[in-house]
Formats: structure tokens, C-alpha cells, sequence
């Protein structure tokens, strides 16, 4: 008889949480936040007083979703990367389906718990919209979507642009325009530059939701790769660096601690004040919304913003 022995299987988070967390300084990838949990914590902090960016975001496509349809024009199909809950993309795909066509909407996602709630959601909400939804990481590549029939809408809204290094954000512009077919368009949502008195709550909330955010990602450590996070001796830091134009969250040790990562065989020693740079959160003038374009091989056609320029909306063409 011939016994296959199982080779122990790495969970697929393994690889990111090794380099991030041998490296100096330690890091972890803001992709690491969006376990159920995370997703969950998330759609908490899109509702919080304090986070305006969603806010203002459904305020620009409650005001616009018309005039941001009809120049996109005769798109049947949506595609929307990191679609998560999707809570605004509604007014879109209520403007698009007013335009006559039907349309089907491709939401896609990391996380399979945010997407079923997606689906759910869109079906009450707009029971005539085709919902094809996709769990994928769509920054590794989407070459599929090239081959759907009719004219397309991507959708990166949110401003999760800004939780990619410029460079990458020009690169992930780059595939996107590579899944683009002729007459296809994206609509690219980005948080402005303001004050960090605006800032700096949005990121640090008083009924520290975003703390919790943050300091799920080592719960999850905790539960996936079976490590032993002593959560509560680790705090949530904000920092708002002006030079990079950019909200930084970390997490930063209160003690010198070590922490073991079972599944990693990997043992990381903490000083006391050291941290873990969990995201970057760009924010942006519009020669930076430019260059990312410019660099993803997309033009700028249309800008739509709300009375105080707090966020922005693009249409992107190739
Ligand atoms: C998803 N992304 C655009 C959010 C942001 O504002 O950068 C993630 C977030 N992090 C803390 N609060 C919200």
C-alpha cells in the first residue's frame, strides 16, 4: 500500500507576515486587516462620525451619479475592486441601470464574508442587477476581466488607492488599464490633503474602533499562524507625516516583549516603544492624482469633488 504523506500546509498569509515581520523596521500589510472580523471593524469605521472619507464620498455620487454615468457612457457591466460591503456603489448601479441597459455587476474581493454580504445586499437593494461576484486578490492580476462582453466600468473607490506606495499604485493602475478594452473606463476615488486637526480623529476615533481595527490583525496572527500577541501590551499609533503626505498607523509595543510565531517556527523580539507599521493612507493634490495616473498609462478626463475639496472622484481613460 502506498501511503501519501500530506505536506503540513503554510497558511497563505504565511510568506507576507515572515518578510514584514523580520524586516527593520517591522511591518505588516494593510491586506492582513480584512478577515471577517477586520472587514466587520471596517464597515464600523465607514459609519463613524469622525471618518469622513465615506461620508463625503456618497455625497459626491448622490450629487453626481447621472453626470458620472453618462460620461463614463453606455457601460453594461461594472467591475468593482475591493468591493467590500459596497454600501455606496449602489447610487452608481442605480444611475447605471437608469440609463436603460441591464447591467451586471462584477464585485470583487479578498474577502468571501464581505462579498456574500455584497451580494446580499445589492439583490434587496436593486433585484434586477446581475451579481457575479469574485473572490480574488486583484492586485496579483485580472486578466479575465478583459474577456467580458460590452463596454465596462471598473470601480476603485474608497481612496484605497492611497493604501498603495506611489510606485505601486502606478503599477496596479498599469493592470487595471491592461483589463481595460477600448471605450472602458475607471472611476478612481481619492482622499485630499487637509488639515491633520481633520486627520488625525478620522484615523484615531473616540470610541476607538479604528484602534480595534488595527490591533485585529494581531488576534488574527494569534488564530492563523498560532502566535501569542498579548494584544493589550500593544497600542494603536497614528502619525500623520507631512513630507510623504501620508497617515501612518501603527502598532507600537508598550514593553520589551517576545512573541512567538507557532506555525512560523519564528521567535521576534520587541523594544519597549518599537512598533509594527501596519498602513499607509496617501493623501493627495491633484498633480499626485496625475502622476499615479500618467504612471498607470490612464488620463484624467473628469474630476467631480465635493464644496470643501475634502475627496475627489476621477474618471481614468487609456
Ligand atoms: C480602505 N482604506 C481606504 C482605509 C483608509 O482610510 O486608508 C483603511 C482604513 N484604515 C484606517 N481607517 C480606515
Amino acid at each position: 500500500m502506498h501511503v501519501r504523506l500530506q505536506e503540513p500546509k503554510l497558511s497563505p498569509i504565511a510568506d507576507d507576515v515572515m518578510s514584514g515581520l523580520t524586516r527593520n523596521p517591522k511591518t505588516l500589510s494593510p491586506k492582513l486587516f480584512y478577515d471577517a472580523r477586520g472587514s466587520e471593524l471596517f464597515d464600523q469605521i465607514t459609519e463613524l462620525q469622525e471618518y469622513y472619507p465615506t461620508a463625503t464620498e456618497r455625497k459626491i455620487f448622490r450629487d453626481n451619479a447621472a453626470d458620472i454615468v453618462a460620461q463614463a457612457a453606455a457601460c453594461t457591466a461594472a467591475v468593482e475592486l475591493g468591493a467590500g460591503s459596497a454600501s455606496k456603489t449602489v447610487l452608481l448601479l442605480d444611475a447605471l441601470m437608469k440609463a436603460g441597459e441591464p447591467i451586471t455587476y462584477y464585485p470583487v474581493d479578498v474577502s468571501a464574508s464581505a462579498l456574500d454580504a455584497c451580494g446580499v445586499r445589492m439583490q434587496q437593494l436593486l433585484p434586477k442587477l446581475q451579481v457575479v461576484p469574485k473572490v480574488l486578490d486583484f492586485t496579483q492580476g485580472m486578466p479575465q476581466f478583459r474577456r467580458i462582453a460590452g463596454r465596462k466600468l471598473f470601480l476603485f473607490i474608497g481612496s484605497s488607492i492611497g493604501n498603495f506606495e506611489p510606485l505601486e499604485a502606478g503599477l496596479f493602475l498599469k493592470q487595471v488599464r491592461s483589463s481595460m478594452n477600448q471605450g472602458d473606463a475607471l472611476l478612481l476615488g481619492t482622499d485630499m490633503r487637509k488639515s491633520p486637526d481633520v486627520l488625525i480623529p478620522a484615523y484615531d476615533d473616540s470610541e476607538g474602533v479604528t484602534a480595534e481595527f488595527n490591533k485585529n490583525v494581531l488576534v488574527r496572527l494569534n488564530r492563523e499562524l498560532n502566535a501569542d500577541f498579548d494584544v493589550d501590551q500593544f497600542a494603536h499609533r497614528i502619525v500623520w507625516n507631512d513630507e510623504l503626505s501620508r497617515i501612518e498607523m501603527h502598532l507600537e509595543s508598550l514593553r520589551r516583549q517576545s512573541v512567538s510565531l507557532g506555525a512560523l517556527d519564528l521567535d521576534i523580539e520587541f523594544r519597549k516603544g518599537e512598533t509594527i507599521h501596519t498602513e499607509n493612507s496617501y493623501k493627495f493634490t491633484m498633480p499626485m492624482v496625475h502622476a499615479i495616473a500618467e504612471n498607470g498609462g490612464l488620463s484624467v478626463e473628469r474630476t467631480w469633488s465635493d464644496t470643501k475639496e475634502w475627496f475627489t472622484v476621477h474618471l481614468l481613460r487609456a
